[in-house]
């Protein structure tokens, strides 16, 4: 098994290309969209995560080349697919790029290929959508191919836990599937973990987010709970957390954001709408945390009604709107239907953001007045905002500085309750003077 073949080489597809480039094979990148074919044979990453000189040593020592021609693909010992799932407009599962995928595997399929389904998705579906599509082709699985689930794991913006060091959960159509799939990831993976089958593996990834996207929602609930018994929420979950046994700390914020954990719990509660089962905590715990970015908005109403002001034609300056700290990334990001609503409301919106320089028309969003371009976080534009609403608490930005000049500032992400406590405390923040 030397040469394997990656398709989507987006932020799960390229660290997985380059930490098994790095393993020592020869690694063939599959992608539709060309320019970034182009960019990563020029040794430029697209992904923070992934430094071009990194990506470039790769490319130089031809370990790692992209396409878009997937004929390339009967090359390929081993594929693994990592392609979005995204939802469609109505919230179920879309599952055509993955289909689409496989669709092509199958057009050059042989004997002794590997094929390890990586992208988040509901139960049963290695089993029962790429299957089929696979032993259309005559070849039987296990025994002339073979057939994993294995879900990514990539916590974008993570310094210590990245896509080698994770450990990684295996599961086989076949136990021979398995078996095959375990020889190539463990020489790739420093630990991985079999289970049962791709039902399984496929349930354990939608249950870690599910657990994640649930969690949120109770703290995002409590810190209603906290404003209607006017007590202050992060002192209350930060005292929560110093109990040692029993407790997770997850916080509040203005909504969820990114591409996994707002999505995958409802490729959950879909499969098991079709066997009749409702998942009444997935669907609970969905609606209060989309609720958020109104409940934010209502927030900054209620500011500036008790400074008798109208939101109307009122200026807000937005702070960060990637959708979690120290990232670049939008993607469902809450920011975005925060600044949606606040404007359908007659506001004047501006925001800074470090890491997002500009909001471009990505089709989906109804913000207007695009692009918008991150504005300087000075005294002038702090001093012009009507109210300061921060929404992202990247670490670099200097909060003491925009605590001290904001008329009116609305802090959904507890950055203010740490640097109260630092203040409290004498401990100087880093960033923060
Ligand atoms: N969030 C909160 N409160 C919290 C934690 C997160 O409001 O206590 C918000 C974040 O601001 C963000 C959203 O939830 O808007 C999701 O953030 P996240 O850090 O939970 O997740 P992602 O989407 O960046 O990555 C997650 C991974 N994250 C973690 O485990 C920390 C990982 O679970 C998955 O590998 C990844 O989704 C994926 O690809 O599925």
């Amino acid at each position: 098994m030397s040469k394997i073949g990656i398709i989507g080489l987006g932020y799960v597809g390229l660290p997985l290309a380059v930490v098994s480039a790095e393993a020592g094979f020869d690694i063939l990148g599959f992608d539709i969209n060309s320019s970034t074919c182009d960019q990563i044979n020029e040794g430029i990453s697209h992904i923070k995560d992934i430094p071009n000189e990194r990506l470039n040593t790769l490319v130089k020592k031809n370990k790692f080349s992209a396409t878009t021609d997937f004929t390339n693909l009967s090359f390929c010992d081993s594929i693994s697919i990592c392609v979005p799932t995204p939802l469609n407009k109505i919230k179920d599962p879309d599952l055509s790029f993955v289909i689409k995928a496989t669709e092509v595997i199958a057009t050059s399929l042989r004997k002794g290929q590997l094929i390890i389904l990586e992208s988040t998705t509901y139960p049963g579906t290695t089993r029962e959508l790429m299957l089929p599509i696979l032993e259309n082709t005559g070849l039987k699985v296990g025994i002339d191919f073979y057939l994993c689930f294995s879900p990514e794991r990539v916590d974008p913006g993570n310094e210590i836990w990245h896509t080698k060091n994770t450990p990684k959960i295996l599961g086989g159509i076949t136990e021979a599937c398995k078996q095959k799939g375990l020889k190539l990831y463990e020489s790739i993976f420093d630990k991985v973990i079999t289970v049962q089958n791709t039902e399984a593996a496929e349930l354990i990834k939608v249950y870690e987010n599910t657990f994640r996207m649930i969690n949120i929602a109770l703290a995002n609930e409590l810190s209603q709970v906290c404003d209607k018994l006017n007590l202050d929420v992060w002192g209350i979950i930060n005292a929560a957390a110093t109990k040692p046994f029993g407790f997770m700390k997850f916080t509040p914020g203005p909504g969820l954001g990114g591409h996994c954990i707002p999505l995958d719990p409802h490729y959950l509660s879909w499969k098991m709408r079709t066997m009749s089962f409702k998942t009444r905590m997935i669907e609970i715990a969905s609606e209060i945390n989309s609720e958020m970015p109104l409940y934010v908005v209502q927030r900054v109403v209620n500011e500036l009604n008790s400074n008798l002001k109208s939101l109307k034609n009122s200026k807000i300056l937005i702070i960060g709107v990637a959708y979690k700290k120290d990232i670049d990334d939008l993607r469902e990001s809450p920011a975005l239907e925060i600044i949606e609503i606040l404007q359908q409301k007659g506001a004047i919106v501006n925001y800074h953001d470090p890491h997002c320089a500009h909001i471009i028309d990505d089709g989906h969003t109804k913000i207007q007045n695009l692009p918008m371009n991150s504005v300087e976080l000075n005294l002038q534009n702090i001093c012009e905002a009507d109210v300061v609403l921060i929404l992202t608490d990247h670490t670099q930005i200097d909060y003491s500085f925009v605590l001290k000049n904001s008329k009116i500032l609305v802090d959904t992400r507890g950055v203010l309750y740490e640097y109260k406590t630092a203040e409290s405390q004498g401990t100087i923040i880093p960033g923060k003077t």
